[in-house]
């Protein structure tokens, strides 16, 4: 039987955080074993704002070998730079000329990272519709998103309803594969904002790569309530049910189970309790992460990558570009 096909990414915009791994990286490892997967570092996406020359270098090279330290086997997944294939760009082009600016208009990822800017780069704007680009140009079935993405994934699905209405049929149209516990890890630092690796606040997010007592000093130092009952009540108490959600995910353990650990005694061994849970996740994948960086397997790796991507990005394009009406040479 054909696997189905799975395709995702990260930017690579700053140290990718606890967030990032619960609500992508680990379902790309359960993934690889069922389905035929794609994972990139969407290099393209990260300069939707400005980035640093040297810093975009080495998040790059940090998410690649991120994903491995995970535990994603590029002999089960092709891994790869999305700035590596060409293909991405230019069916983003084409992708954008079929998009209408009401439909990015109302994304909400372009009005918060938008917001209270004096000047915003129109790259911002239109990224959604280089994602559709790097998710059709896979044909991909199933795209594993946290749930900050889905409106950028039902554009992709329009966009490729919209490109077979005009052209005749060529894209599949891709589904959502949102994981049910931790879809979504706000910041420890407000409750109201998720997890994000380019929060100029390095107190508001765990980063993967976060040393064991960087771990500990921040999570102590995440902001809670006034109460002392560890229950998990969104509405009422968003702080402490956020650690609820990341130590169960973390954990495995359910968040009764958790609750039912801490009752009566407060937030401190709660915290505690946390930070050695998420401490003894990511110390190994930290070590692997060494190991990686030291071994300069990297450029192998995402070159053998490029290949194999490169290879169905081009057959897809070949078929765009001539039902659009370009001249194949
Ligand atoms: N807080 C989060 N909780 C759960 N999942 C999350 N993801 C991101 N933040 C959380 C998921 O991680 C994947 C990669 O995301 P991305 O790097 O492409 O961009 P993003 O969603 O914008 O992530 P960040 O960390 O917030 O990056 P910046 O700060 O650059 O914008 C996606 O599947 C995402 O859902």
């Amino acid at each position: 039987m054909t696997k189905l096909r799975v395709l995702s990414g990260m930017q690579p915009s700053g140290q990718p955080t606890l967030g990032n791994y619960i609500g992508a990286m680990r379902n790309y490892v359960k993934l690889q074993h069922t389905h035929d997967c794609y994972f990139m570092v969407v290099d393209l996406h990260a300069i939707t704002v400005p980035q640093d020359p040297g810093a975009l270098k080495e998040q790059t090279e940090s998410v690649a070998a991120l994903y491995l330290a995970a535990g994603i086997d590029p002999s089960q997944a092709t891994i790869f730079l999305q700035s590596s294939v060409s293909g991405h760009a230019e069916l983003g082009w084409l992708l954008t000329t079929l998009t209408y600016m009401g439909e990015l208009e109302r994304m909400t990822q372009f009005k918060d990272k938008s917001e209270g800017k004096e000047s915003v780069g129109v790259g911002l704007f239109t990224y959604p519709s280089l994602m559709a680009a790097d998710i059709l140009l896979y044909n991909a079935d199933l795209v594993p998103v946290g749930d900050d993405q889905k409106q950028h994934l039902e554009l992709t699905r329009d966009l490729a309803h919209r490109f077979n209405g005009r052209f005749g049929d060529t894209f599949k149209i891709p589904q959502g594969y949102i994981p049910e516990v931790g879809a979504r890890i706000m910041s420890l630092d407000d409750a109201s904002k998720k997890m994000s690796k380019s929060n100029p606040n390095a107190g508001s997010y765990i980063a993967m790569l976060d040393a064991p007592d960087v771990i500990r000093k921040k999570i102590s130092r995440a902001v809670t309530d006034s109460g002392r009952e560890v229950k998990f009540d969104p509405v009422n108490k968003p702080e402490v049910s956020n650690l609820l959600s990341i130590y169960s995910a973390v954990t495995d353990q359910s968040v009764e189970e958790i609750e039912a650990m801490y009752a009566g005694q407060g937030y401190g061994p709660f915290k505690k309790g946390l930070a050695e849970a998420v401490v003894a996740l990511l110390e190994p994948l930290q070590q692997k992460y060494k190991d990686i960086r030291e071994s300069g397997d990297l450029q192998r790796i995402l070159r053998e990558g490029r290949e194999k991507a490169s290879e169905q990005a081009e057959r897809t394009l070949g078929e765009v570009k001539s039902k659009m009406g370009y001249v194949i040479l």
